[in-house]
């Protein structure tokens, strides 16, 4: 079989700006992180100071060999309050796109990877229609600033995670002292409590759908040529005998509909870590004997293909792996897994899907949201007292893929 991927095709890292920069503070996870009944295991104070060393940081992708970097550009830094730009921080994203263009990496740009500015949760937050026109405005400013060296834009990371979280995590609602004091602290009631990740409802989803829609129309009024994108969860969801009806319920709910809503876009970014099995009651959780990883989810790298070809089939345009990869503290299951996921991408291409690059989730080990520092995903690790970074042998293997731009079998 031929392993070989196509000329110019993307290899890359991602990261996303409150996982890795650091005391980003006028954002809602911050804020949430801090109140006292707070979900989260910790909060995600320096991160692994990303902000400040992202020359270096930079610098080791490119060395690793990758040609792209997929990183967020942070919302709340951008737009500290309600149409007040910050040039500061705009042009901080700036030098990283310079950086990554001084050492030969595309910069594959996400605008909003799960967190907000404080004020926009006080005005109703992603359950409010006037936030679609909120997140256009400021695609539109980035994009201004920042859209002669972007290579792909990312709207929204995840356009389906609140409809999942509503869904598979927080249909009991246990929840309420952390919901109550959270809504206080950011200005705002338990009712019309909405960040990103709480807006599970349809009025939710259809925000989320109407700003990435409204945002990609304002990224092309600056720059008609430049690829635009949502990114999508996809586990790859699997029917038992029986479970049929009731898998294809929650694929429609959790996946069809936001791919359905992406057609017209350039490309859209699937990111997959595992499968779901569902029998006629619902999910069935993870098999027994079936290795599990640190997010206590199988072991299940084939699942990148099977995402990309229901991505394939269903939104039917040009795709990227945006996200795949495995929260571990064996890295020799890091790169088996890397090995067995890079391979079903390889059949994908070679049964003609277009795929056009591929992101490992993630660089660094990072701020995993309300898990905290425990679950490592990175190919690099980092001791954050010290912030030394450490290349991991799995980096080294998949540099290797990268650079040969062939997978070995
Ligand atoms: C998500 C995000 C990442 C996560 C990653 C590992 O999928 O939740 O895009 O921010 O860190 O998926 O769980």
């Amino acid at each position: 079989m031929n392993n070989e991927f196509p000329q110019g095709f993307l290899w890359g890292t991602a990261t996303a700006a409150h996982q890795v920069e650091g005391n980003n503070t006028n954002s809602d996870f911050w804020v949430m992180e801090h109140v006292p009944e707070t979900v989260f295991a910790e909060p995600s104070g320096d991160a692994i100071d990303h902000y400040h060393r992202y020359p270096e940081d930079i610098a080791m992708l490119a060395e690793l060999g990758f040609n792209s970097y997929r990183f967020s550009v942070e919302w709340a830094r951008v737009e500290p309050e309600d149409g007040r730009f910050s040039t500061a921080a705009l042009d901080h994203y700036g030098r990283m796109c310079e950086t990554c263009l001084a050492h030969n990496l595309k910069p594959v740009v996400t605008y909003h990877h799960f967190t907000s500015p404080r004020w926009l949760i006080s005005q109703g937050g992603w359950q409010s229609m006037a936030t679609a026109e909120k997140f256009a405005r400021y695609a539109g400013k980035v994009t201004e600033h920042l859209g002669d060296q972007i290579e792909a834009v990312c709207t929204i990371n995840e356009v389906n995670i609140p409809r999942m979280a509503a869904l598979m995590w927080m249909a009991g609602g246990e929840d309420e002292s952390f919901i109550r004091e959270a809504a206080q602290a950011l200005h705002t009631t338990p009712e019309q409590f909405a960040p990103f990740m709480f807006a599970g409802t349809h009025q939710g989803r259809d925000v989320i759908l109407a700003a990435h829609h409204q945002a990609r129309a304002a990224i092309k009024a600056e720059r008609p040529s430049l690829p635009v994108g949502l990114t999508i969860a996809m586990a790859d969801m699997q029917a038992l005998p029986g479970g049929e009806a009731e898998r294809d319920r929650m694929r429609w709910e959790l996946q069809d509909v936001f791919l359905e809503a992406a057609r017209a876009d350039d490309f859209v970014g699937v990111q997959t870590y595992t499968r779901e099995r569902y029998g006629a009651e619902g999910n069935l959780g993870p098999q027994e004997g079936v290795e599990q990883t640190q997010m206590g989810y199988e072991f299940w790298p084939q699942a990148t293909g099977a995402t990309l070809r229901r991505a394939y089939e269903v939104a039917g345009i040009p795709m990227m792996v945006t996200e795949n990869g495995i929260g571990t503290d064996d890295d020799g299951r890091r790169l088996a897994y890397y090995q067995s996921a890079l391979q079903s991408v390889a059949t994908c291409l070679q049964d003609g899907l277009d795929v056009r690059g591929y992101f490992a989730w993630s660089a660094f080990d990072n701020f995993e949201w309300m898990l905290g520092y425990r679950p490592t995903f990175g190919l690099i690790a980092v001791d954050r007292r010290t912030q030394q970074r450490t290349i991991k042998p799995s980096a080294r293997w998949l540099s290797k893929v990268v650079q040969t731009n062939r997978l070995e079998q």
